[in-house]
């Protein structure tokens, strides 16, 4: 915590609390103070002065809250000043960056060695940490299951002589005491594709299954996520961690980074009654229903339907390829 936040603090009443956001559910903001979770709402004074998206609360911002003299419900007052912040490029998004995570120290680029690695996305990702303020570092997941780990590694020091990599195995007791010692103290978040390990590295720093994981790997665009929602958890050991849903990478990775610009949308579909529901006639959507109430944009679900209709097109065409090679084979 800054002393810039304290200072934010001490112009308020004495009855009122400062706490972090630990996970965002629609206008619902979970705030943990003193080990003591809150519901949180948005005051009506602060929605009135609101000027952007961006002005709300995200997971590891610091807030100024009101409890409830009755509940464990409370009013936000205002989001402190944000020393860090990690941002999602805007595609198609009207231009508002969507912001990840706040007060962030350190930044872990998880990427699995074997099918997941590949440069150009540890590349993009990179990127999208430059003026976080924070400290960026990759991490590479899953080496119990790769034999020539350096031929990774120095794939990343070509890239970027500076960034620190990490190796590890979520099941190496070793590699966890490391990754334990990073985090103390500080504030971090781990990002990267689904299934590369990372709710199972923070299970294992938990030391319990707190986290749902992926059991079957499911890489294709009808997969399920096993994590939903972005979440601030406590370590035991101190610090805190941030778990975030993976990216969606589809055949190209472009598709797969602009997917990843629809969260809201992305979290709905995965309620819909069916995986690969395209939002438009299916029984039982979320996503219309969404459309319907207002919740979500005409103009974000066009520009998603845009990217679901590229994507399969590109599927399409990788099918088309790979069937004239056949045949060419077999001649
Ligand atoms: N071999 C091996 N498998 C691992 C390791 N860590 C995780 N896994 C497996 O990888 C799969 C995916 O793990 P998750 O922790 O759910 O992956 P995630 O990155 O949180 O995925 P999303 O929540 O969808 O973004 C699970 O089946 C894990 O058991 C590891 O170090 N080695
Ligand atoms: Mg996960
Ligand atoms: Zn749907």
């Amino acid at each position: 915590m800054t002393n810039e936040i304290l200072e934010e603090f001490s112009k308020f009443q004495e009855d009122m609390l400062l706490g972090r956001i630990t996970s965002v559910h629609k206008s619902l903001y979970l705030i943990s103070s003193n080990k003591v979770l809150y519901k949180g709402k948005m005051s009506g004074r602060f929605s009135y002065t609101a000027l952007s998206k961006s002005d709300y609360p995200v997971v590891g911002d610091y807030v100024i809250f009101m409890p409830s003299i009755y509940d464990d419900s409370a009013t936000i007052e205002k989001v402190c000043t944000r020393h860090s912040k990690i941002e999602r490029l805007g595609v198609g998004t009207g231009g508002d960056k969507q912001i990840l995570a706040a007060n962030i120290d350190l930044i872990y680029i998880c990427v699995s060695l074997n099918e997941d690695f590949n440069i150009k996305k540890i590349q993009n990702f990179i990127s999208t940490t430059y003026g976080s303020n924070a400290e960026a570092i990759v991490l590479l997941t899953k080496k119990d299951l790769c034999d020539n780990i350096e031929d990774y590694t120095n794939q990343v020091k070509k890239l970027n002589k500076n960034i620190e990599i990490m190796v590890v195995s979520s099941y190496s007791k070793e590699d966890i005491l490391l990754l334990e010692e990073k985090l103390k103290g500080k504030t971090s978040v781990f990002i990267g594709s689904s299934g590369v390990g990372k709710s199972t590295l923070i299970n294992q720093l938990l030391g319990y299954d707190y986290l749902k994981t992926l059991d079957i790997r499911l890489s294709d665009a009808q997969g399920k996520h096993a994590t939903t929602h972005r979440e601030m958890i406590e370590l035991p050991r101190g610090g805190y961690i941030i778990d975030t849903p993976g990216l969606r990478v589809i055949n190209s990775y472009i598709v797969g980074d602009a997917l990843e610009n629809f969260d809201e949308i992305s979290e709905l579909s995965q309620d819909c009654l069916y995986n690969d529901c395209t939002h438009i006639h299916e029984p039982n959507c979320k996503v219309r229903e969404a459309l319907n109430n207002g919740e979500i944009s005409t103009e974000l679900f066009n520009s998603y339907r845009n990217i679901l209709r590229l994507n399969r097109y590109n599927q399409r065409r990788e099918l088309e390829r790979k069937r004239v090679q056949n045949k060419r084979k077999k001649r």
